[in-house]
């Protein structure tokens, strides 16, 4: 069994001798000495000399892009700190037994990973970029309160060490036992991380005597303090500082999300605090607020769930709102429907205060009550579809690129649209009281607050990092990076999504040995998810010591688009006054800017598809038999690997009317498939989003294999399905791939003819 304190507090400490490493060697190779090597104590007394001035600004400071850049900071590191818990979560499931970490352990990492997370890495990190963003978005000079700003951001740190001290005195203890008898240091050994779980229950809450816990209630009684703090800064500020012509018709959409999410927070915050509160008093003072005999457990659901569901949207909103800002910049067009995403996002905000008791579906709670709360969890439902269905629309006939911030977004719509759709599920009745405990809860929540928050950081990471470092990162890493994040994601929680499908508890150390494989699956997948963390780290750090530097003033090119928004006009204000740098003009605005799309209407639409397919017929064909001969290789390996019964084709036969063999099922299916699929694919690309190109095939290929999986479901069980899942979607890359540089090839070689007659 091995100790948790000693292997996280070392692997934090290894990370963070990583980073110093790897300042050292940047800060050497940028600087090297002129003299040979040879430090003199004068230099030495210099550098410490800077080193006291930057720790007494950035300890002093109540400039709100100095603040910001603390509270993404203090977000990271509480990220870093809980994806170590959650991967210690993930190394403890790869076997069936709880042989690698003790069941108590295995509780209190699951308590802390929660909470670090939802409180102390989301929230600080949205509210870093608000700092950053805001007052640049909205032509103010500065936060309407920097002074409480700053408290609201000093009263986090101590926070988490409280939340998070058990860890740290067990690595003391630890320390300690080297030198000294077990009995003197007795304290460090009884106080350990909470293992309540993360919605602190009562009555266990109030019985387990840990004294960490009434640590933990206090260190989240701040936090809240913060948060109610800070919060209040973003509304004045976005009520009051906001420059004339900035107006509620025009303010930008990050902005929205962070005036609404701030509102939940002012509503939602106080209420958590007074239910801690009741907490600590019922297990020091003896009062009896949350006791089965006197008061009533049920009432701490309550109270925790009024606060506990809009905190989920006071987590989600930004990352929407980042969206809404970044996914037109990179698909150069404006976002579709801003009024209905404005109207979205207030929407959910007064809904999801309405809806808490679905938490509780399987608690004492009167039937008649929750089913009003069914019905309304099931009407947020609208919201969130009318925002994904503008997000989609802003993409149709964009100019796609394919840069890191857009390849997130695409991943993140993804993920949201399988995690929404799955809580649609989890809001009826009879289906929670089936799910509820099991792992498909967790892949639900995941997919969210895995597939858009994070994904939505990172991407504005990569979309404003020119602006607050003047250096580029290393784009190719970042490409990479992002579809690493975005397939280890997948590969988890979808998987956690099947297990929990199959019934599959969670919470628990422990579980049946047929469903290690998958599980082990699953880990997989999580320990891809901390290689693109890293990575990502690795990006941000090396970049803005050695990046390269920004040139223009536009480094975005979004002039050509008409998107050149505040912050990056400050921007460029900036880079001319310091650097005398020209303001960039664009070489050209590209076709999506100015489409000449006269409206069609039904009839001209329906006979421009028809054109389409007339005029390309040809090379539809030739498309689908090359895709078609790529796609029989996907499939072939799976019959051949056993995750796909070809009996099923026989299915396929019969459904026609044929003979039911599986030969004349799968001769249908691929000839199916090479016709239908490549003439929709050609009949519709005037209207799909960005060029036939590589990446319009495959965002289609998963698109459609998605449909298939579901339409040709053969009857797999446990990991064939999981497999055959899988090989669906290679299959349709494939075919996918095929199609598209069949289109590319015959339309580059038809476009040659032509000039050649010409
Ligand atoms: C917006 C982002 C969302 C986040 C961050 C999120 C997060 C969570 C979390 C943390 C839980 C776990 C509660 C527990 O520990 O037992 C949960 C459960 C649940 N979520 Fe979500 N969720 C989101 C969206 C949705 C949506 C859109 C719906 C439905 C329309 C939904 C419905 C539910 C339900 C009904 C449960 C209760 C499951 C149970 O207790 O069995 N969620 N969610
Ligand atoms: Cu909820």
């Amino acid at each position: 069994m091995l100790n948790r304190a000693v292997v996280e507090g070392s692997a934090l400490a290894l990370l963070a001798l990583g980073i110093f490493a790897l300042w050292f060697s940047a800060r050497r190779s940028v600087r090297p000495e002129s003299d040979g090597g040879y430090t003199t104590s004068e230099e030495i007394r210099f550098e410490i000399d800077r080193l006291q001035s930057g720790v007494y600004r950035w300890l002093t400071t109540t400039n709100h892009r100095d603040i910001g850049i603390l509270y993404i900071v203090f977000g990271t590191v509480a990220a870093l700190w809980g994806g170590m818990d959650a991967m210690m979560l993930r190394t403890e499931l790869v076997t069936a037994q709880a042989d690698i970490w003790t069941p108590e352990t295995y509780n209190a990492l699951f308590t802390t990973h929660g909470l670090t997370m939802l409180i102390f890495f989301v929230l600080p990190v949205f509210f870093g970029i608000g700092n950053y963003m805001l007052p640049l978005l909205i032509g103010a000079d500065d936060m309407a309160f920097p002074r409480v700003n700053a408290i609201g951001f000093w009263l986090l740190p101590p926070a988490l060490l409280m939340v998070r001290m058990g860890l740290l005195v067990q690595v003391g203890g630890q320390i300690l036992s080297l030198f000294l008898p077990q009995d003197t240091i007795q304290f460090f050994l009884t106080v350990r991380e909470v293992s309540v779980g993360w919605t602190l229950y009562a009555p266990l809450s109030v019985q387990q005597p840990n004294p960490q816990i009434d640590l933990l209630l206090l260190g989240l009684h701040l936090s809240g303090i913060a948060t109610t703090v800070g919060a209040i800064n973003f509304i004045v500020t976005i009520v009051y500082e906001r420059t004339e012509d900035v107006t509620w018709a025009n303010l930008d959409i990050f902005s929205w999300n962070m005036l609404v999410t701030s509102a939940l927070a002012l509503f939602a915050f106080p209420l958590l605090g007074s239910a801690l509160v009741m907490l600590l008093l019922d297990r020091n003072l003896g009062t009896t607020f949350f006791a089965t005999e006197g008061g009533g457990p049920i009432l701490w659901q309550h109270l925790f769930w009024f606060w506990g569901h809009p905190e989920v949207y006071i987590l989600f909103l930004p990352a929407a709102g980042l969206m809404s800002t970044l996914l037109p910049k990179f698909v150069g067009r404006k976002l579709f429907g801003y009024q209905f995403i404005v109207y979205s996002t207030m929407g959910m905000g007064v809904l999801s205060f309405g809806v808490w008791a679905h938490h509780m579906f399987t608690s004492a709670v009167d039937p008649r009550l929750k089913a009003s709360f069914m019905a309304i969890s099931i009407a947020i439902a609208v919201p969130s579809a009318i925002k994904t269905f503008n997000w989609i629309t802003t993409m149709w006939d964009g100019d796609i690129r394919l840069s890191a911030p857009f390849i997130l977004c695409a991943g993140s719509i993804g993920t949201f649209i399988i995690g929404g759709v799955t809580g649609v599920f989890l809001a009826v009745i009879p289906i929670d009281v089936l799910y509820h405990g099991t792992y498909y809860v967790v892949g639900h929540f995941h997919l969210i607050v895995v597939g858009i928050i994070p994904f939505m950081m990172i991407a504005a990471s990569y979309y404003w990092y020119p602006l607050i470092t003047g250096r580029w990162y290393d784009t190719r890493m970042a490409k990479f990076q992002a579809a690493l994040l975005i397939f280890g994601s997948f590969v988890t929680f979808m998987t956690l999504l099947v297990i929990g499908g199959l019934g599959l508890p969670r919470r628990q150390a422990t579980y049946p040995v047929e469903y290690q494989f998958a599980q082990q699956i699953a880990t997989v997948g999580a320990y891809v998810i901390g290689l693109s963390a890293l990575l990502w780290l690795y990006n941000m750090l090396v970049s803005y010591w050695k990046g390269d530097v920004v040139q223009t003033t536009d480094p975005w090119d979004l002039k050509a688009t008409n998107q050149f928004t505040r912050e990056w006009q400050w921007f460029e204000e900036r880079m001319m006054e310091k650097y005398d740098l020209e303001p960039s003009e664009p070489e050209s605005t590209r076709r999506s800017y100015a489409p000449d799309m006269t409206p069609i209407g039904l009839l001209g639409g329906v006979g421009t598809v028809a054109e389409n397919v007339y005029r390309n017929a040809w090379m539809a064909a030739a498309g689908g038999i090359v895709g078609t001969l790529l796609m029989t290789g996907g499939l072939g390996t799976a019959a051949y690997v056993g995750v796909l019964d070809p009996a099923s084709f026989s299915e396929i036969a019969e459904l026609v009317g044929l003979p039911a063999t599986p030969l004349i099922g799968a001769l249908l299916f691929l000839v199916g498939g090479a016709v239908t699929w490549p003439l929709l694919f050609l009949a519709f690309s005037d209207y799909l989003p960005g060029r036939l190109l590589f990446e319009t095939g495959l965002v289609f290929a998963t698109l459609i294999s998605t449909g298939f999986a579901i339409a040709f479901y053969t009857g797999q069980q446990g990991l064939a399905f999981i497999g055959y899942l899988g090989f669906v979607l290679v299959a349709h890359w494939a075919y996918g791939l095929g199609l598209t540089v069949t289109f590319q090839y015959l339309r580059s070689r038809r476009r040659n003819a032509h000039e050649m007659e010409a």
